[in-house]
């Protein structure tokens, strides 16, 4: 039987966990075949270190992605993250229309900033951008600074601890039911982190949640949305998956931690790769290349 297989559109950053050195473990532990659509180059991540050295691929991804079609390949999910420019948003919205197909999920993870405010290297032209990227999804994953640029609003009025509130977000954001919502970093108790999930299959908004580590990593939002984009190509739920993908993230975050190592290098998940191997429930559908096997 052929395992899933996912495009994943996202940059390769060398040193500092994030994108496709996150992207690419998590998804083989579960089982799923990555094929990375690197969108750049960078030594290091953006945050915490000066100096990168940035190789915009922006070039390789529509002669890649010809390339794939030319040989036939299909993907049961495509999978995207940080965008390096205007451009590549653009190309990423033409590999979703290229190879999307009956039984394709395509999660796009909406990344352009935390804390109130876009990456150093996000313009206000690319969020627009990429709220019409997120348009294309059938599930997105943003934190509260993402979604309040991608619904114009403040993001100050999106109180994390207040869980109801962040509910009605998360249907907020759903595109009136079109597209289902995982709303990361709320937090619904003290000491508990976990995310609001409007699942369009269900019509509901559900939380989850997991214990809040002390402290903040670099790689976490790219982890969770890698490890909830695993489960759901696994065929399990959304809440099922946002489940898995909080307490996995929560556990590294322990661990990382607890290690007290650089906090710029990232959430330390490969001790811990080893909780995503096995199997989804017996019974549990996965959809594989347009086929569905028990
Ligand atoms: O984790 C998101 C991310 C991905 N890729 C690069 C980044 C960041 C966040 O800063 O800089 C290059």
């Amino acid at each position: 039987m052929p395992i899933p297989r996912a495009a994943a559109i996202h940059d390769l950053s060398g040193f500092g966990r994030c994108s496709l050195t996150i992207v690419i473990p998590v998804l083989s532990a579960m089982g799923v075949q990555c094929c990375p659509l690197p969108t750049a180059y960078l030594s290091t991540h953006t945050g915490g270190f000066t100096g990168n050295t940035f190789l915009d691929l922006t070039d390789q991804m529509a002669p890649a992605a010809a390339h794939w079609r030319r040989e036939g390949v299909t993907f049961d999910a495509i999978y995207t993250g940080f965008m390096g420019s205007l451009e590549q948003i653009s190309l990423t919205a033409d590999f979703i229309r290229a190879f999307r197909r009956p039984g394709c999920l395509v999660v796009v993870d909406p990344v352009m900033g935390d804390h109130g405010r876009p990456y150093r290297t996000y313009t206000a032209e690319m969020c627009r951008a990429m709220g019409e990227l997120a348009a294309l999804a059938d599930v997105i994953t943003p934190n509260a600074t993402e979604a309040a640029l991608l619904l114009g609003a403040e993001y100050a009025d999106l109180q994390l601890d207040r869980p109801e509130e962040c509910r009605l977000w998360a249907r907020e954001l759903s595109l009136e039911g079109r597209r289902s919502v995982v709303l990361t970093g709320v937090s619904p108790a003290e000491g508990r982190v976990g995310a609001a999930c409007f699942d369009r299959a269900a019509d509901r908004s559900e939380l989850v949640d997991a214990p809040l580590a002390a402290g903040e990593l670099h790689g976490t939002g790219d982890l969770f949305a890698s490890v909830l984009t695993g489960s759901l190509v696994r065929g399990q739920s959304l809440t099922e998956a946002a489940a898995l993908a909080a307490d996995f993230t929560a556990r590294c975050a322990a661990h990382t931690l607890a290690q007290n190592l650089p906090r710029r290098e990232g959430v330390e998940f490969e001790p811990l790769l080893g909780r995503l191997t096995s199997r989804p429930p017996e019974g549990g559908q996965v959809n594989c290349h347009g086929r569905s096997h028990n």
